[in-house]
């Protein structure tokens, strides 16, 4: 039986060695007191990282990204998303529940906002609007593709919310991943936001976790939120250990992954009966559309399964495959195998 090859997401990507031996040795205190060293230790390694003041550890992504808003926002404000974006779609209402904030969608170019489309959507100053206090991005966007906004266009954007008072968010659950796409340093994307949210557990293959970084003083306001959602962990220096390993040693390598994702996307778009538009692919997921193979998404996903190969739908026209580390090339070449037999079973 060959071993199996999960290309549903990056989130699956294993610890390495490295991590789990620092996760042993962690030195650790009670981090609501502030007193954890490993996390002040990662959360300070993450700002710096990321060229803003101060960071916060928190579970996952979508605390993260949910902390975020609830501290750029009041009740009853309007905020501005990308129609497919994570925060919309993936984050289960999260941001009605916990900032009664209301979510305005504007449609993006493969994920990326055009600024006068997020213009055209912010609020009057009128008795009957609500306040449109907070701008959310997300880069790379997963649902167009893991695509890459530019620097120059979050540039743009940044400059349309601070005419209008507005603060900006950043969802970077893979900012790293548009570091190495674009060539430029992670801090060169944060600098036009107020906030990154940004994954260790994702394409830097920590177990756990995500840290948000901002201002010292937005970051001790959004502490008291993270306990208030019941994030405020103790002994917490025993799953930063590993994020710190992510951050120092895992970054340089997702050039990999791209080039993975690449090879794989070139070999299925030959493939009759798959459409890929090409111009999407330029991080670590190839969106595939499988209708022309009679099949739907989930029909096809389960196909792989029986091969060992797993991948998920995203729509019910499309699936979705995701490069990471604990996938390799010859791994690439072997899903391309079963997918060219999955896709010809039909024809
Ligand atoms: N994305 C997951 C699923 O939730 C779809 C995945 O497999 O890609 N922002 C972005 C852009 C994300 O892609 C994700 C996770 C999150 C936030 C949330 O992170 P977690 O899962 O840690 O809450």
């Amino acid at each position: 039986m060959p071993h199996e090859i999960d290309l549903r997401s990056d989130t699956v990507t294993k610890p390495t060695p490295e991590m789990r031996r620092v996760m042993a040795e962690a030195e650790v205190g009670d981090d609501v007191y502030g007193e954890d060293p490993t996390v002040n230790r990662l959360e300070a390694l993450a700002a710096r990282r990321l060229g803003k003041e101060a960071g916060l550890f928190v579970a996952t992504g979508t605390m993260g990204n949910q902390v975020a808003i609830m501290t750029h926002t009041q009740r009853g404000d309007e905020i501005i998303v990308e129609s497919d974006s994570h925060i919309f779609m993936y984050e289960v209402g999260a941001t009605a529940v916990f900032s009664g904030a209301q979510i305005r969608q504007v449609p993006g170019a493969g994920g990326v906002l055009n600024p006068s489309g997020v213009e055209a959507a912010i609020r009057e100053n009128d008795i009957h609007a609500p306040r449109t206090s907070l701008l959310c991005l997300e880069n790379t966007h997963n649902r167009a593709g893991g695509t890459v906004t530019p620097v120059q266009r979050m540039r743009e954007l940044y400059g349309v919310a601070k005419r209008h008072g507005m603060a900006v968010h950043l969802d970077g659950a893979r900012v790293f991943n548009a570091a190495v796409a674009l060539g430029v340093d992670a801090k060169e994307i944060a600098a036009w936001t107020d906030s990154v949210q940004f994954c260790l557990s994702k394409s830097l293959a920590a177990p756990i976790g995500s840290v948000i970084v901002g201002s010292k003083d937005w970051i001790d306001r959004a502490r008291k939120n993270r306990k208030m959602m019941g994030g405020g962990m103790r002994q917490a220096g025993i799953i930063a250990a590993a994020g710190i390993v992510a951050l120092e040693k895992m970054v340089d390598r997702l050039a990999e992954d791209h080039e993975n994702a690449r090879l794989l996307a070139e070999n299925l778009a030959e493939v009759r009966g798959l459409r890929i538009d090409m111009n999407t692919v330029q991080t670590n997921m190839v969106f595939v559309d499988v209708s022309g193979t009679g099949m739907t998404a989930d029909q096809f996903s389960l196909a792989g399964l029986e091969y060992g190969v797993k991948f998920n739908p995203s729509d019910p026209m499309k699936v979705r495959f995701v490069t990471h580390k604990d996938v390799t090339r010859e791994d690439v070449l072997e899903a391309v195998k079963v997918v060219r037999r999955i896709a010809g079973g039909r024809q």
